[in-house]
């Protein structure tokens, strides 16, 4: 006997798997300076109009502590990551959060301070600070004062740092309207938040910021 439910239900499970993939795309996004030269180390958000069901952070982000820098000397990280401070040098560290802004008078949206002991052969020493509140972390050392790192915590799990040639990868954005900003640890005015429009794949966004960076005058991680 003929099942005539059967061809119906396969062509709705079809609609439903391709429904399944519109849903999200991977969003590459490229970041110039005023100049038009690629622009390293800008942290890209996207927030989608419609984000759906967000997923917890994953395992800690770490930050070390490693010849007296910060390494990454900047990492973005969603809201609710717990960022582990890791002290890789044979000396102590005191790390702290301090203001940013031009003028140095915008509070970090979480304070912490800690003493870091000495690393000892395989002994690391390593603490965890979770980030609930989005916004800008300055990070310094009261033993270095040359020691400086960023730490931008986004309102969404859409963010990212731009590469050496200014590109940064987003994966599984939804489909829709979304807003991006982007933020550069060497702005002095904040920048333009755009509209964009997220759907099906290989979404590339260009964007420029309203300053051109300074070229980096050290390694920076
Ligand atoms: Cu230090």
């Amino acid at each position: 006997m003929s099942h005539p439910r059967l061809p119906f239900l396969a062509a709705r499970s079809l609609l439903l798997a391709l429904a399944v993939n519109a849903q999200a795309a991977s969003v590459t996004v490229v970041v110039r300076g005023a100049d038009g030269q690629p622009a390293p180390n800008v942290v890209v958000q996207l927030t989608p109009a419609h984000p759906g069901a967000i997923k917890p952070p994953a395992a800690p982000v770490v930050i070390a502590q490693r010849d007296i820098h910060f390494l990454p000397y900047l990492t973005a990280v969603p809201l609710g990551t717990t960022v582990r401070f890791s002290n890789q040098d044979p000396f102590d560290h005191h790390l702290r959060s301090e203001p940013s802004g031009p003028l140095g008078n915008v509070p970090p949206v979480t304070e912490f301070e800690m003493r870091l002991n000495a690393a000892s052969g395989d002994k690391v020493a390593s603490a965890d600070v979770r980030f609930d509140k989005a916004g800008v972390i300055v990070l310094g050392c009261h033993l270095h004062s040359s020691m400086r790192g960023y730490l931008f915590v986004g309102e969404t799990p859409w963010v990212a740092v731009t590469d050496a040639n200014g590109v940064a990868t987003l994966a599984d954005v939804p489909d829709g309207p979304a807003d991006m900003l982007s933020w550069s640890p060497e702005q002095l005015t904040d920048q333009a938040i755009t509209h964009q429009r997220i759907g099906g794949a290989g979404v590339i966004i260009e964007t420029a910021l309203n300053f051109t960076p300074p070229k980096p005058r050290r390694r920076h991680g």
